[in-house]
């Protein structure tokens, strides 16, 4: 076998976001761009050789060779074995369960999520560490400073592997074993809730559909829903993976999955309704005549958790990012367990899972999860509905409904603003910042009263690491809030965030169109930070 350390070039952009590197795919077909990043990455790690490296992607353009180009570098750099999804697929979940699983060194997930594909989409590569999660902040910037100086890589000389067949195969000296995408995966849901109860369920005539939306989670919708649950055949739509996501946008929100959404608001629709992202870690939830926002799921889950089998004995505590709602809190609090909240990435949660001091974790963004791996689980979050469920013997409504009169709601709503001129949002995020101290005890739309303005810092409390300038959050009075940031995900110009959330008791109103419960909020964040004079914009690109 030939290793041959071949000369490049550094690239100035290989800044990676909220979660991994993401360009798009023109970008990456720039001569050793994918070489420099994994090159970049090997090289801020430390003591390999020999482990196992785990590789999968969400079956995106562009997938197929970015994974020839990692099996490559990883036997030059003296990786012992890559353990690879047949076909180059593992969601996002799945490749975390896989890391942990087979106890490997760390894994590449090549997925730029949600963004959509092809040829002139997007495409992505994220490091996870050995605990199965995205790779934390320090090593996130090495690689940044690396890439900046990078002058060489190194690759064998060797064939492609086969991805389609399943087995052992060799890279140069390095093990390649292709795995099924599913199996194990598939084999930890099974532990954790009770299949049995959900396939009477089926069996009793509830019906839902699942929109894979042409990405990954296809053959796992297919093979746990149907295969092993019973659902009807026809249950998961979409359900193929394709390259460019059916020429979609695999973003299960109210925008993409509209059709599923007026199709559950009418009486011959389905029981319920769920839909996952391209690589499988987001989820969108449902009931017939009730949408559940993300930030409520991760409460009535939370709240709702032992029912399950892998959680009987109780959870430990919750963490949410810092835009998600409160609504948790109120959760934790009735628990007595703790609650923490961070900066958003699922990233920040890694460490309080490690530690056990929480064991689900959620964000506003359709992203909830547990200690069961350390990714976000588009399936798990459905699987565990479906457990609720069937154990309530409840619809979806009325499990939400108990939820608000039990801990009051809390109203909530995100306004993106997508591909805005960066300089106008940085300018605009700048200019708000340096209006938070004057804001505490002010007045604005008759009775809202700042009781705090400011840029979050979270101090992380297991490794006491510290992260600041997470997100501008005005609080007021009465509980509610006001939160705005700049993606860290998208790939062209800036997206403005701007989160929107207030509270109403127990024995509040329930009822409320959403929107016009949030309007004064709504009004106050244009006043102060003036989103529609600098960005031209009437309205948002996308409201959830
Ligand atoms: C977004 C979401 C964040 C999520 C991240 C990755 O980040 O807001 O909650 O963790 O995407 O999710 P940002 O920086 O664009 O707001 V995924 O499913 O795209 O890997
Ligand atoms: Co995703």
């Amino acid at each position: 076998m030939t290793i041959q350390t071949i000369k490049t070039t550094p690239y100035q952009d290989q800044k990676p976001g909220t979660s991994g590197l993401r360009k798009r795919v023109t970008v990456y077909q720039q001569p050793n761009y994918v070489e420099n990043y994994i090159q970049a990455i090997f090289d801020c790690l430390e003591g390999y050789q020999g482990q196992t490296l785990v590789i999968g992607g969400d079956g995106r353009y562009y997938n197929d060779v970015a994974i020839q180009k990692a099996i490559r570098l990883a036997a030059a750099n003296g990786f012992g074995r890559v353990l690879v999804g047949q076909n180059g697929l593992l969601s996002t979940p799945a490749a975390s369960h896989i890391i942990r699983h087979y106890k490997a060194f760390g894994g590449l997930v090549l997925s730029a999520s949600h963004n959509p594909g092809g040829p002139e989409g997007d495409f992505g590569i994220k490091y996870n560490v050995g605990n199965g999660g995205p790779a934390p902040e320090k090593i996130t910037d090495a690689v940044y400073a690396r890439t900046k100086v990078i002058d060489s890589y190194k690759m064998v000389d060797a064939p492609d592997v086969a991805l389609g067949e399943i087995g052992v195969q060799h890279s140069g000296d390095m093990i390649v074993e292709v795995l099924d995408p599913v199996t194990d995966y598939a084999a930890l849901m099974e532990t954790l809730f009770d299949f049995d109860l959900i396939r009477a369920l089926f069996a009793s005539g509830f019906r839902m559909t699942f929109d894979a939306m042409h990405a990954v989670t296809g053959p796992y919708a297919h093979r746990i829903l149907e295969d092993m649950l019973g659902a009807p055949k026809g249950t998961v739509i979409n359900g193929t993976p394709s390259p460019d996501f059916g020429n979609g946008h695999p973003d299960p929100n109210l925008v993409y999955c509209k059709p599923m959404h007026d199709l559950l608001m009418t009486p011959e629709g389905p029981d319920f309704g769920a839909a996952s992202d391209g690589d499988g870690d987001r989820n969108l939830i449902i009931g017939k005549n009730r949408f559940v926002t993300p930030s409520d799921s991760l409460a009535i889950l939370a709240a709702n958790a032992a029912l399950a089998p892998g959680y009987a004995t109780g959870i430990a505590g919750i963490a949410r990012s810092m835009p998600t709602s409160a609504a948790a809190d109120r959760v934790a609090e009735k628990l007595g367990i703790e609650m923490h909240e961070t900066p958003t990435g699922w990233k920040f949660f890694g460490n309080l899972l490690d530690a056990g001091r929480v064991t689900i974790c959620g964000e506003e963004s359709a992203g909830t999860g547990s200690n069961h791996v350390r990714e976000k689980d588009g399936l798990w979050a459905v699987l565990l509905w479906l457990n609720i469920i069937a154990s309530r013997r409840q619809s979806v409504d009325e499990i939400v409904r108990e939820h608000w009169a039990t801990y009051g709601r809390n109203y909530y709503t995100r306004h993106d603003y997508e591909e805005v001129d960066a300089t106008i949002a940085s300018q605009l995020v700048e200019d708000l910042r340096a209006q938070l101290p004057a804001l505490p005890g002010k007045n604005f739309e008759d009775d809202l009263q700042v009781a705090y303005a400011d840029d979050f810092t979270y101090h992380d409390p297991v490794d006491g690491s510290t992260s600041a300038r997470q997100g501008i959050r005005i609080g007021f009075t009465d509980g509610s809030r006001v939160v705005l940031r700049l993606s860290g995900t998208g790939t062209v110009g800036a997206t403005l965030r701007l989160y929107l959330e207030r509270y109403e008791a127990a024995d509040g109103r329930h009822d409320l169109d959403t929107q016009t419960a949030l309007e004064p909020l709504i009004a106050f964040a244009d006043q102060i930070a003036g989103i529609k004079s600098r960005t031209g914009r009437d309205e948002p690109s996308v409201i959830t």
